[in-house]
């Protein structure tokens, strides 16, 4: 029986890893924070909720004092945009709680002798700052944003105490993904960059008009949210990875803003778009990768997606209008 930590349930990943875990894990022990309370799409019986804030640091280790934690998923942050708005509370969540609660893992684990599995989404935010295509993990991270920053930051110090960990023979197993932007039948973002696909996806199946804030010719990488989790399962459970590297690239699709639009229009004749370039918007975008290099992924057993209108379509019949 496992006892796993789940931060952030109630967003976007977080809600739907939340499920996956119950799900594949009838017989273990869930543990799940968020500042929000829970609703009733989480309601699940082998879940202690917690709601109170990541920034909480006594009830963190109180959480570790009194579990015997195996596996954290650490999905609490702030988002690109909101990240730029709110610098001082992206440090604060992005990557001062994020190191306490990495620190806990290592001295848990260290304590327990044994390797507390952790995970923690990276973004392409890493990436810049020029836009390249099929980025490898290795290609120039010299991000322009501080959310970028912040998730390097983060990735370093994760691997950091991974190798004193590997040491040591016990601690935290960092391991960690770099997401694209996230499309979801379940969840319309707001505060990131890659928000305008998902957007425009909804507004299309609710018959709305779309104001695009970057040009139709940006073009940046994409997951869905089912092979996102699926990604986040495998990495989790494989026993070791080959790689060096603590932080992989997924993707299962590439496509610009435009070429997303006339897929939509195939099947919304309705369906209209405006482009209202934001710079804030476009700036970071112009820096972020149009495509990744997810051949490391693949090695552990992921595999992309790329068949778009099939994914539409099975989209469009979960949205709610
Ligand atoms: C954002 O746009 O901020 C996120 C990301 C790619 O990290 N979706």
């Amino acid at each position: 029986m496992k006892t796993m930590l789940i931060t952030g349930f109630r967003g976007e990943i977080g809600s739907q890893m939340l499920r996956e875990l119950v799900e594949k894990n009838p017989n273990s022990q869930i543990i799940a924070l968020d500042l929000l309370e829970k609703n009733q799409s989480n309601c699940f019986q082998n879940v202690e909720f917690i709601q109170d804030s990541i920034t909480n640091i006594e009830l963190l280790q109180s959480i570790f004092e009194k579990y015997n934690i195996d596996e954290i998923y650490h999905f609490v942050a702030l988002l690109s945009q909101s990240s730029k708005k709110n610098p001082e509370l992206a440090q604060k969540i992005n990557v001062d709680s994020t190191i306490s609660i990495i620190d806990l893992a290592y001295e848990f684990g260290s304590k327990n002798n044994k390797f507390i599995k952790f995970f923690f989404p990276s973004s392409i935010a890493v990436y810049g700052p020029r836009k390249i295509a099929l980025a490898s993990e290795t290609d120039i991270i010299k991000p322009i944003s501080l959310y970028g920053l912040n998730k390097i930051n983060i990735e370093q110090y994760g691997t950091k105490k991974y190798e004193q960990s590997i040491l040591n023979g016990s601690g935290v197993d960092f391991r960690s993904l770099r997401f694209p932007g996230i499309l979801s039948p379940f969840n319309i973002p707001t505060g990131g960059t890659t928000d305008y696909l998902p957007q425009m996806l909804h507004s299309a199946k609710k018959g709305l008009k779309y104001v695009c804030q970057v040009d139709k010719k940006t073009t940046l990488p994409f997951i869905t949210i089912d092979n996102a989790i699926n990604a986040i399962t495998l990495l989790m459970s494989s026993q070791c990875i080959k790689s060096k590297l603590r932080s992989f690239n997924v993707q299962d699709f590439s496509i610009s803003a435009y070429d997303f639009e006339l897929i939509l229009t195939e099947m919304f004749s309705e369906f209209q778009t405006e482009y209202k370039s934001n710079q804030d918007l476009q700036i970071i975008a112009d820096s972020w990768p149009d495509s990744l290099n997810c051949e490391l992924a693949c090695s552990w057993g992921f595999s992309s997606n790329n068949e778009i209108k099939k994914i539409i379509n099975n989209f469009f019949h979960l949205i709610d209008v």
